[in-house]
């Protein structure tokens, strides 16, 4: 049984589903610069988007339609501050006011996130997060949004999925910066943005006492090949330890959480890296370890995983012809469980899941409607085995569906759509999917439909 407050909602990310205006005020965005670069599968950019920002009272209609009782959005940071530490953009203050307003009136909880990855283009000039200074930049960011926007939001998230900011942004460059950097400048990034993440949590918290903060990183989920306790201990051993190759260290579990929950990095880790790291010093870790409200949590997919004959890790064969989605994601739905479960043991805080969802290759069907019966399978299976962990005890706080409505999906462009809403990007026409009519009435009954 999911609680009785438990949050259902959908989410966005600002640069996704925004748009621009020529009078908007806004800077530009390290993804601005890297659309322009040939480096998005069909040659797009995110310029009209979803045109949210002339659509958010439409948008917000549609939700209230279909029941949505929290929205989850960035707030994008070149947009509010144009260089990222200069003068405030009013247009933008006043902008996200009344969208905040807006949800208010059609009964919707707004949960905002500081950071989905569209990093202001000045700052990352100055090098982005491997300047020394950046935890400070997103101090003073942090402080505009408080000082903005905490008469109007009651619950904050710091950083979305920081694992792809660092290790797609800085370490593999498939999304902007588009950086390919020696392992030891991406860990000195991280630490950056954990100690950003820290200062946030500060700043938020003199400015919305109230406010429930959080933080929303990601992982691909180990999963027990079987139910046999050698295999559960395997898979546990592998969400939250190291793959030797270092190249993969950024798609890490306890690097990015241990140091926010527990103030320290995972000492297998600090073995891994021992040739890449930097000065730790005690203050840094203080300030990362600020106490926070609940760990959100992107979860998408897993791997199996199983043990050995003398309880090694081993790496287990998926199914033959296994289900993917159209990212060619393995379909897993017991990674909303096992994910869940292993996160509340180990951290024994409440865990609220930041996005699940599928992308599909959604087409109208010649009633006009959009029959994505393979999203409600999807959403149906892994939203129940959410369920199965709750019932068992993992403390679930809420599920944000990824994503509203169709967007921008970074480097692949428009070709994948994760939305319970069609867009027609032509003529910007929303259409309910048949997966959101579903997950209306799993909101309604608070997953007893499942
Ligand atoms: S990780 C990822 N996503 C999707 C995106 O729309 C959202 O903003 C993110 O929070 C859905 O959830 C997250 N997209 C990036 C996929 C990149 C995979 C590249 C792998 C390269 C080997």
């Amino acid at each position: 049984m999911f609680k009785n407050d438990f949050v259902w909602g959908v989410a966005t990310s600002s640069y996704q589903i925004e748009g621009r205006d020529q009078e908007d005020g806004a800077g530009l965005n390290i993804w601005d610069d890297f659309c322009k670069k040939g480096t998005i599968a069909d040659g797009s950019n995110a310029d009209v988007a979803c045109d949210m920002i002339h659509r958010y009272k439409e948008d917000f209609a549609i939700m209230k339609m279909m029941g949505v009782k929290a929205y989850r959005f960035s707030v994008s940071w070149s947009r509010l501050i144009p260089d990222g530490i200069g003068e405030v953009n009013k247009k933008a203050v006043e902008l996200y006011r009344d969208m905040l307003i807006c949800m208010k009136e059609n009964g919707i909880k707004p949960f905002i996130t500081l950071f989905h990855w569209e990093y202001p283009l000045a700052l990352e000039e100055k090098g982005g997060w491997v300047n020394s200074e950046s935890p400070k930049w997103f101090e003073r960011y942090a402080q505009v949004v408080g000082e903005s926007f905490a008469d109007l939001c009651d619950d904050f998230i710091t950083f979305n999925e920081p694992q792809c900011t660092i290790g797609l942004g800085y370490l593999r460059g498939y999304h902007a910066p588009g950086k390919k950097l020696p392992v030891k400048d991406t860990l000195f990034a991280a630490h950056n943005l954990l100690k950003a993440h820290g200062l946030a949590v500060k700043a938020l918290r003199k400015l919305a006492p109230n406010a429930r903060v959080g933080y929303a990183p990601t992982c691909g989920v180990a999963l027990p090949a079987t139910n046999k306790p050698e295999d559960i201990e395997a898979a546990k051993k592998r969400y939250f330890g190291f793959d030797e190759d270092k190249g993969n260290w950024a798609w890490n579990v306890t690097w990015f959480l241990d140091p926010v929950i527990f103030g320290r990095y995972p000492e297998e880790g600090i073995e891994l890296f021992k040739d890449d790291l930097f000065e730790i010093t005690d203050e840094d870790m203080e300030l990362i370890n600020q106490p926070i409200d609940f760990i959100g949590q992107n979860i998408y997919n897993g791997y199996p995983v199983s043990a050995g004959a003398n309880g090694e890790i081993v790496y287990a064969d998926r199914d033959r012809g296994y289900n993917q989605t159209a990212m060619t994601w393995p379909v897993t739905p017991d990674a909303l469980y096992w994910g869940p479960k292993f996160l509340y043991e180990r951290y024994k805080k409440d865990i609220l899941i930041t996005e699940n969802g599928m992308a599909d290759c959604d087409i109208p069907a010649p009633d006009g409607g959009i029959h994505d019966g393979s999203r409600i399978a999807f959403l149906d299976k892994y939203i129940s085995n959410l369920q199965k962990a709750a019932d068992e005890g993992a403390s679930i706080m809420g599920y944000f569906h990824w994503s509203y409505c169709d967007n921008f999906e970074w480097a692949d462009g428009y070709t994948k759509r994760f939305g319970l809403v069609y867009v027609d990007y032509t003529t910007q026409k929303r259409t309910i999917k048949d997966s959101g009519f579903w997950f209306k009435k799993v909101m309604e009954t608070n997953g007893a439909n499942l």
